[in-house]
């Protein structure tokens, strides 16, 4: 199997729940690493930057608002298939879709506040990765 790394954000409701360490268990315990982190309040720039995807998506403006709303936890994850993985641990975007056990199954309020975001591809990850993090500030191991 490939190792991976991806990158995934603890957002706003999940940092302001005071949950950042019980969802880090949910890597550590997956085999996934932490090899790069920081907290950060997103600028709305930074915000509108990340998600430049959905920017024509009805509901572009209030998941940047919600971004912005308090700082992140953002950390780059490596092991094995860690982009799939840890969409796996994630669960449905909509928590109320989200399979019990799942991070936003038990730390997501609804689908705008939903807890954290992974990367969706191995191309994505690289990507995102780098929008965050200098090559210096990953600790690969
Ligand atoms: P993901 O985070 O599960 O990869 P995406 O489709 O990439 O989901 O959407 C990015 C984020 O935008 C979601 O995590 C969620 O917070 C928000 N979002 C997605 N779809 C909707 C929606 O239909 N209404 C409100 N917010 C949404």
């Amino acid at each position: 199997m490939a190792i991976e790394r991806t990158l995934s954000i603890v957002k706003p409701d999940a940092v302001a729940k005071n949950v950042i360490g019980k969802i880090y268990d949910r890597f550590e315990s997956a085999g996934l690493k932490v090899v790069a982190a920081k907290m950060k309040q997103l600028s709305r720039a930074e915000a509108e930057g990340f998600y430049a995807v959905h920017k024509e998506r009805p509901f572009f403006k209030d998941l940047v608002d919600f971004m912005v709303s308090g700082p992140v936890m953002i950390q780059a994850l490596e092991g094995e298939n860690a982009v799939l993985k840890n969409r796996e641990l994630m669960g449905a975007t909509d928590p109320k879709k989200a399979e019990a056990g799942t991070i936003r199954a038990d730390f997501a309020d609804s689908i705008d506040a939903n807890a954290v975001h992974g990367s969706d591809s191995v191309e994505n990850a690289a990507i995102e990765v780098a929008y965050f993090f200098a090559a210096s500030e990953i600790c690969s191991r």
